[in-house]
């Protein structure tokens, strides 16, 4: 279950287009975007789902948004704005299995989302 496609390309199995790693998180640009900016951070360690997170990974998830955030600024995207979102499940609209933060930025974002 936790071998993804993202598991894949966390053991460079599979090509992505990487923007950003560390010992924990590594973000690649989603292949089906859905702004001008569309990146995933994901942790290196699979966690499956939002859901299946724990106490333990606080600080795992906590690093993933402020690398989102880190790259947002980084990039210039900070003071115009930007969105993230984490989908679980599938009311969630979630269709890969390995815990992932989506960065969107460079339009007007609209809510509720669809
Ligand atoms: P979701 O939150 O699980 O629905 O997001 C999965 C994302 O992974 C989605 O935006 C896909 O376009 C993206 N993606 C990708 O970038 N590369 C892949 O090989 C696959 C999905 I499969």
């Amino acid at each position: 279950m936790s071998d993804t496609i993202f598991a894949k390309i966390v053991r460079r199995e599979i090509p992505a287009d990487i923007v950003y790693e560390d010992d924990d998180v590594l973000a690649f640009q989603d292949l089906n975007p859905q702004a001008p900016v569309h990146v995933l951070f994901i942790p290196k360690r699979a966690i499956a789902t939002l859901d299946d997170a724990t106490p333990a990974d606080a600080a795992l998830l906590g690093k993933l948004l402020l690398a989102a955030a880190a790259y947002a600024r980084n990039e210039g995207h900070a003071k115009d704005g930007y969105r993230t979102v984490v989908n679980c499940n599938e009311y969630g609209g979630q269709t890969v299995f390995h815990l992932h933060v989506h960065l969107l930025a460079g339009r007007q974002m609209h809510w509720p989302p669809g």
